[in-house]
């Protein structure tokens, strides 16, 4: 474990930039700019044209493996990374991953199959999952194991058959991560290239019918240009996280919660959204007193330099601001949090009490910590067992032989005629015409 680096001074450390509510634009959220776009495309283009010679050439240069080294662990590697992690982290991986599936399996439940009456027949729809998923975790500074398990684990409680992990110099406890995840194997690759070889299907992974999680901008980029020929969840940019306080929150958590999504990247998006000032001072003291002493804190106060403090004149100004901005993590520290909360329209996940830790999402309290941000919340949800699901419709159309049902199919009949014939598109007027009782007076008529 590191050490408390010695305190420094509360003084030396930036603050978050003060607002009014009037100069707090909608973010400006560019997920993949021109270059990277261009460079992750000359990647995942070498990787599709060169196969796997390309690909562990590619994974060599960028430093994720040495040659001669093995680029895909089965389950079996991922089975000895298990035993090597301990009882402790072992009984701690399955608990969170158990909670995580819980949570995705009763999203799962809540989806069901339709089948309803229509003229002459009946139609409905179908869930089903894709056959194979692609995660991706990201490596570098902080290797994310919590994510191998939010998109695996949530793959498999969609009913994935098969799963892979993609992953560059995993730890062991990435690997074990997989593991409790019960993925298939996992790709020791990073960047653009690992995601060219999970929609192709090189180095032995086959081709991913979707692939999600969170990675650096190359990963992000290379995404955006295999989307379409394999679903993906989101293109997402740096994490945010939104206090949205009143007088009655507690400073020193506010300002933990800035600081814990903070230290994740220099680029993080630490907001303070208050109707107080006096919060807003305590905040910012806060933050300083406590970044003094926060191993990580050379990235933490950079990303508190580019932070936004909020002073809004009362809560309906607050709830604009924050509707507005429509971050990926929000907080709700507030008198009224939970009423306050169903004013809230727009965010990736909502986060409702003094009480509820965004770290606690984070690491599987429950929901998916795969979460939009740049505003997209607008749009769209997080990560979930939907991403992993299709909804397929079907019509069986009965013919039945007489009556009201006879009726209401040959009604059907006419309109697909009538309509087709306004299109223009006579042999679909014919197609329908020929399921009709009188089929041959009415093609020869039409
Ligand atoms: N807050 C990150 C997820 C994460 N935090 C992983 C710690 N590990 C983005 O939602
Ligand atoms: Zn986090």
């Amino acid at each position: 474990m590191a050490a408390s680096p010695s305190a420094a001074p509360a003084a030396a450390f930036p603050k978050m930039q003060r607002k009014s509510p009037t100069e707090v634009r909608a973010m400006d959220f560019e997920p993949v700019d021109a270059k990277t776009r261009e460079q992750s495309a000359a990647i995942v283009e070498g990787v599709k044209a060169g196969g796997e010679a390309a690909l562990l050439d590619f994974a060599t240069k960028f430093g994720d493996l040495k040659p001669g080294q093995k680029a895909l662990l089965d389950k079996a590697d991922l089975e000895a990374a298990w035993a090597r992690v301990g009882t402790e982290v072992q009984e701690l991986l399955t608990r969170v991953a158990g909670r995580i599936r819980e949570f995705a399996a009763a999203q799962r439940a809540a989806l069901t199959d339709v089948d309803v009456p229509v003229p002459g027949g009946r139609a409905g729809h179908t869930v089903a999952a894709v056959e194979v998923a692609g995660c991706y975790a990201p490596g570098g500074r902080y290797p994310l194991p919590s994510s191998v398990m939010m998109t695996a684990v949530t793959a498999r409680a969609a009913g994935v058959a098969r799963v892979f992990v993609a992953s560059p110099r995993p730890t062991d406890v990435t690997l074990a991560a997989a593991f409790a995840s019960d993925a298939d194997g996992l790709l020791a690759i990073g960047g653009a290239q690992a995601i060219a070889a999970m929609a192709f299907g090189i180095g032995g992974v086959p081709p991913c019918d979707v692939i999600v999680g969170p990675g650096n901008r190359w990963v992000t980029a290379a995404k955006a240009i295999v989307a379409g020929r394999c679903g993906i969840d989101m293109l997402a940019g740096p994490s945010e996280c939104l206090v949205l306080a009143d007088e009655t929150a507690d400073p020193a958590i506010v300002a933990a919660d800035l600081l814990a999504q903070a230290e994740h990247d220099a680029d993080a998006l630490p907001i303070l959204v208050t109707t107080s000032a006096e919060l807003a001072d305590a905040v910012d003291d806060a933050v300083a007193a406590q970044l003094a002493t926060l191993q990580t804190r050379d990235v933490a106060a950079v990303a508190i330099a580019k932070g936004l403090s909020v002073v809004c004149p009362d809560m309906d100004s607050a709830v604009a601001v924050t509707n507005g901005l429509a971050p990926e993590h929000l907080e709700v520290q507030t008198a009224d949090s939970v009423a306050l909360a169903s004013r809230l329209t727009a965010f990736g996940g909502i986060f409702i009490g003094p009480n509820t830790a965004e770290v606690f999402g984070d690491y599987g309290a429950g929901p998916n910590h795969v979460l939009p941000t740049g505003g997209t919340g607008k749009y769209t949800g997080g990560l979930s067992v939907f991403t992993f699901l299709r909804i397929r419709t079907w019509l069986r159309s009965d013919t039945p032989a007489a009556g009201a049902d006879r009726e209401a199919f040959e009604g059907l009949v006419r309109d697909t005629a009538a309509l087709a014939r306004l299109e223009g598109l006579r042999g679909h007027e014919r197609a329908a015409l020929r399921r009709s009782d009188n089929a041959t007076a009415l093609i020869a008529a039409a």
